[in-house]
């Protein structure tokens, strides 16, 4: 407040405050304004970069002033705000969803014409935001969108990585990981230099007693880095709110450490504190679905989480409330037990800064927090050892354990003498080293916890927090089914469909009441309009087809039944499962006469995805794919019959153009192993049908568009635990369909068999946990009914109408006031002009 202008000055900044562009020639205006100034180019050389970035500078002004009302009124209101606390924003490309969602595509399309550009070429100059791994970052991404598009006032707090998620290169088959440099010239975020918090690390506890004669806690000595804000304005859809991405950015502190070291001579050794420093915040740990336990990792969570917390608890400082009211002025979101430590750092600020009593500050704490589970998959749950934990952060692991005893405590008695339950529920694993279970720090430190579709939610109740449940009862526990913005899922990515559903219903407002799609059944049986919906599939089935041959040179023709499969490579996901149904395929043609290759049905299995460099079956995988794709694409036999691609990184831009290209698309885990899924969701948005196992939201998705509309097949969750139980005491027996492709694997038909032993040893020997040979017979079957119902054109295409028509539920607007209501209770808050 010491930094605003005194009011007698306020008019003088009134008249002359930035307005925004409004028309094609005031965005011409400033494009030219932007080139010639910012950019220092001119008419003489400017090519499509250079447009590219003088409309991102055009449009970041619009919405920085946006940001700014948008902030201001938020301070004025001082109602409760929300802080959504994720490792990972998956964002993708800006510039076009800016443009759109503040409604001014059209006039930048025709202001880029004017000057000599194409649009669709401008917008692809921009270099992906890919600071996540899949589906838990992309779906934060899609919560920003909502919640400024709902005009909730929402903050996203995460890490600058100065490396995002590595580029996938695939040679002679192998991926190869390169980094992704991605800051130069990023025109979506505004330092704030001013704007730094001090986080310390290391370090002693010291015990005093205070002026009360109290023991209290100070943490001491240690090493102090630099946490800098950098702001991405995220603007909503048809509405002034934009709210703020804040990232954190770590640097060496201009604090007493440094200049100790510079005033005792020694210059290079505080230069190379400096890039230690900065390694805090210099990558995106590539791994999804896994927590490998790494230092730098959890000096990551801590640094972002102390930094946010720190800029959390000032504002709420300035509005001079008492303690109390922090629960009605903040809730804050922990996406996955990434910022666990969250829950123990604003324990620590309450307890050792602020002198509030323990139980006051733990009724804060629970009241403020929610938090969010992703996963089952055991692999993935985080635990921090807790050696590692005492000697970077003393004073945290000391509150955990005064945590975990008044938990124990009240447990014991609740239920006396069960020393079995203390110890499943403890934070603490008493393992070698001791470890501490951070979901169990959620769970006790939140009011809330969800799951992420139904079934997920049901197996985090009865297995993985069964214990939870019993102890605080089932009201803690809910689930929040996910969804995907309409807005870049539909509108953006599929421009052809978007404009004609918008003819049908009289209008856009499908895009921000996604349940107005149901208004399209009507449209069902009418023969025009499924011509233009199969016109606008073929359209971007040639997008894409184009994209396939200027990236891997290789001609598909659009007339074929694309099959997609695309999302990080892992053994749940069972890309193996698919792979093996493609060789299965291919021998199944080969064997057939001329006449019978007549019927069969022409294929392109499209696959993409990363694999985590340190994920060797994973990796395994991806060397199939492409060695099978090498065999297959150049086998006269099959010709067109059968094409394999493998898209190189797979990115959020890429599955722009793959999404609305899909005939079927494959979310095929293991029953029980997916926590949602989300590429479901935006296939069947675009009118793609999907073979799927009973699994995550498929589970939901088939409840609302209706069974006859997808392809269900495999066990189901509650079989799996008895077929891997017989898999080991049983006697295991390989599927005869499944074993023919084993034998062609085997017989060098891909090259050095030796290359896939793992993989066929991990089915055959080793288990099948994934229950690969248990399901292939069914997944086969299915894709054979696949087959037959793609050959009759009009059924399929009512199947694809009826699906986009019913998937209304699956936005992430429905989801976020479900959050809203359920877990944070906050209100939007409409920004005027
Ligand atoms: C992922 N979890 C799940 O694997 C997906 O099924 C789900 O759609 C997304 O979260 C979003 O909810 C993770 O990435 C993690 F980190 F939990 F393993």
């Amino acid at each position: 407040v010491e930094a605003s202008i005194p009011e007698p000055l306020r008019e003088a900044w009134r008249k002359y405050s930035v307005s925004e562009f409004g028309n094609k020639e005031e965005f011409e205006k400033e494009l030219v304004r932007h080139i010639e100034t910012t950019l220092a180019r001119s008419m003489y050389n400017c090519d499509e970069h250079a447009a590219y970035s003088g409309t991102a500078l055009a449009f970041r002004d619009r919405l920085i002033i946006e940001w700014n009302k948008t902030q201001q009124r938020q301070t004025f209101t001082d109602q409760k705000r929300v802080y959504y606390l994720s490792l990972e924003f998956l964002m993708g490309r800006a510039l076009d969803n800016a443009m759109l969602n503040v409604g001014m595509k059209d006039a930048a399309r025709d202001g880029l014409h004017d000057l000599g550009f194409r649009v669709e070429d401008v917008v692809e100059q921009e270099h992906d935001a890919a600071l996540g791994n899949g589906g838990l970052g992309r779906l934060a991404a899609c919560f920003l969108d909502s919640m400024a598009t709902l005009n909730y006032p929402a903050w996203g707090y995460g890490l600058r990585y100065r490396y995002g998620i590595f580029k996938q290169e695939i040679v002679n088959g192998y991926q190869m990981e390169v980094p992704d440099y991605w800051l130069d010239n990023n025109p979506w975020e505004f330092p704030r230099h001013e704007i730094t918090v001090d986080i310390q690390f290391y370090g002693r506890v010291k015990n005093y007693q205070d002026e009360t004669g109290k023991i209290a806690h100070s943490w001491e000595d240690g090493e102090i880095v630099q946490a800098v804000a950098y702001d991405v304005p995220i603007p909503g859809y048809g509405t002034k709110t934009t709210n703020n991405l804040r990232l954190w950015s770590s640097k060496a502190s201009s604090g007493e450490f440094d200049f100790q070291k510079f005033n005792a001579g020694d210059y290079e050794s505080a230069v190379a504190d400096q890039q230690t420093a900065e390694t805090i915040s210099a990558v995106l740990y590539p791994n999804d679905n896994l927590e490998r336990g790494k230092e730098l990792r959890l000096k990551q969570q801590y640094f972002w989480c102390a930094a946010s917390l720190f800029d959390i608890v000032r504002r709420f400082k300035k509005t001079r409330r008492a303690w109390n009211e922090f629960p009605d002025q903040v809730a804050i979101q922990l996406n996955d037990t990434h910022p666990t430590l969250a829950i123990v750092e604003l324990q620590r600020i309450l307890l050792d800064k602020e002198g509030l009593e323990w139980d006051e500050a733990w009724n804060i704490v629970t009241k403020t927090f929610g938090y969010t589970n992703h996963t089952v998959l055991p692999e993935a749950l985080e635990k921090w050892s807790v050696p590692l934990m005492q000697n970077l952060l003393p004073r945290h692991l000391q509150i955990i354990y005064d945590i975990n005893l008044l938990f124990l405590q009240s447990v014991e008695k609740r239920f006396p003498q069960d020393r079995e339950l203390l110890s499943r529920v403890s934070i603490i694993e008493e393992s070698h080293p001791k470890m501490v279970r951070m979901a169990y720090i959620a769970i006790i430190g939140s009011h809330k916890v969800n799951g992420v579709a139904e079934l997920h939610s049901d197996l985090l109740k009865t297995t993985l927090f069964k214990d939870f449940v019993k102890i605080y009862g089932p009201d803690r526990f809910t689930n929040v089914t996910n969804g995907v913005t309409p807005r870049r899922w539909l509108h953006q990515a599929n421009p052809l469909l978007s404009a004609l559903i918008a003819e049908k219903l009289g209008g856009h407002e499908f895009l921000t009441d996604l349940t107005l799609l149901d208004k399209l059944e009507a449209f069902v049986d009418d023969k025009d309009f499924r011509d233009e919906w199969a016109h606008i599939k073929t359209m971007n089935k040639l997008r894409l087809a184009k994209f396939i041959k200027r990236t891997t040179g290789h001609a598909v023709d659009p007339n074929s039944l694309f099959d997609v499969q695309v999302k990080r490579i892992h053994e749940y996901k069972r890309q193996q499962l698919n792979i093996f149904g493609v060789i299965h395929r291919y021998l199944s043609i080969k064997a057939m006469s001329a006449e019978e290759k007549k019927k069969v049905v022409p294929r392109v299995s499209i696959f993409g995805g990363k694999a985590a460099p340190g994920y060797w079956m994973a990796k395994t995988i991806i060397h199939l794919i492409n060695k099978v794709a090498d065999v297959v694409n150049k086998d006269p036999d099959v010709g067109n019959l059968l094409k394999v691609i493998f898209i190189e990184d797979y990115n959020v831009s890429k599955a722009e153009i793959i999404c609305p290209a899909s005939d079927i698309s494959e979310h095929i885990s293991t029953a029980g192993t997916e926590g949602s899924g989300t590429s479901n969701m935006k296939f069947v948005m675009n009118g793609g049908l999907i073979i799927g196992t009973c699994d995550g939201a498929n589970i939901e998705i088939t409840r609302e568009i209706g069974e006859s509309n997808i392809f269900l097949f495999g066990n189901l969750a509650e079989d799996v635990e008895e077929l891997r139980h017989r898999h080991f005491y049983g006697s295991f027996k390989l599927d005869p369909q499944l074993e023919k492709v084993f034998t062609a694997i085997k017989g060098n038909m891909f090259g050095d068999a030796a290359d896939f032993s793992a993989l066929t040893a991990s089915i055959e020997e080793h288990g099948d946990y994934y229950l690969v040979s248990d399901d292939f017979n069914s997944y086969i079957t299915t894709h054979g009914m696949v087959d037959e119902a793609f050959k009759n054109k009009e059924a399929w295409l009512a199947k694809s109408i009826t699906s986009v028509a019913r998937m209304g539920f699956f936005s992430t607007d429905r989801v976020i006031n479900e959050y809203a209501d359920s877990i944070w209770n906050v209100e939007p808050l409409v920004v005027k002009d």
